[in-house]
């Protein structure tokens, strides 16, 4: 694996903003994330929307003093990179710091709430078919994304790992449905579908494993994720793709990984881990 830790940064998309559909969060300045450094003024807000409240999918409160954190049962509660702490009530503390939002927001899950994300990547050619190499001389990488019907942000085409589920499962459901649009497609073209993501998901490497800077987290419910790349060297096996969005994709492309591209939550991190560890391959003799 590439990288294991969350790069030593405090988090920003999770801070000093509105919460989607909440309320404004309490400001946290950037010396005052860390729950090392005293912040005695702080008075975050209290809020967790009422969907999670009443979901199937998610804890519920009454529940909160039984669940056992920092071990992996039917629903991971692991953190990847150390345990968290909990409070004198069982409730799980964000380990990167101070949020401005208590409650879980959004997410289902107190501490941790694991992801998939799918990297799906091939090399940028020219019309004769050869490789195409920036103004750098370096071989370009292309990924396909999908921007988001929530906030209209381009990011990898990820989802939340449900439970019982698996991170291999995780990653190619996902990918099939908001890239592929394998919810909407008839019975041959699932069969179709399926034979193609046998053949792309045969073969993937773990890039990542830990904690994402997504706009959801709170200082009690935070997003984690497991990133894998998955390549097509050749190009053959897209060639037979048909890209389509689907689910929660409004849209669906292939895009370039460039220094000026904005894409959701820590993903500009993952797709950037991701082109080093194609380059040092590409570069092996
Ligand atoms: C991010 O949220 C993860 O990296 C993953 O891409 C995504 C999962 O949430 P949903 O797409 O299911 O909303 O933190």
């Amino acid at each position: 694996m590439f990288h294991l830790n969350w790069i030593e940064k405090p988090h920003i998309k999770c801070r000093n903003n509105t919460y989607p559909g909440g309320p404004q969060r309490f400001t946290v300045p950037d010396d005052k994330v860390s729950l090392k450094v005293p912040f005695p003024d702080y008075n975050p807000v209290d809020y967790t929307d009422e969907k999670v409240l009443t979901a199937p999918w998610a804890d519920r409160i009454k529940d909160l003093n039984s669940i056992q954190f920092n071990v992996l049962g039917r629903i991971n509660r692991l953190n990847y990179d150390g345990d968290y702490d909990v409070d004198a009530n069982n409730t799980p503390i964000n380990p990167k710091g101070r949020t401005g939002i208590i409650g879980r927001g959004l997410l289902g899950r107190f501490g941790p709430n694991h992801a998939a994300d799918p990297v799906v990547t091939k090399w940028a050619r020219n019309q004769d078919g050869s490789i195409k190499f920036d103004d750098k001389g370096i071989p370009i990488l292309m990924f396909v994304a999908i921007k988001r019907k929530d906030n209209g942000q381009w990011a990898i085409p990820g989802g939340m790992v449900e439970a019982g589920d698996t991170v291999s499962l995780t990653l190619r459901k996902e990918f099939g449905e908001e890239a592929l649009n394998s919810l909407e497609a008839s019975p041959e073209e699932q069969a179709e579908i399926a034979s193609n993501l046998d053949k792309l998901f045969a073969n993937g490497s773990q890039i990542y494993r830990g904690y994402v800077d997504d706009f959801r987290n709170t200082d009690n419910a935070w997003m984690v994720t497991t990133v894998y790349n998955f390549h097509d060297e050749s190009g053959e096996i897209f060639s037979k793709f048909k890209l389509k969005a689907g689910d929660d994709a409004g849209d669906v492309s292939w895009k370039e990984i460039t220094a000026d591209l904005d894409l959701f939550a820590s993903h500009n991190e993952f797709v950037k881990y991701v082109y080093e560890f194609r380059l040092s391959h590409y570069y092996l003799p």
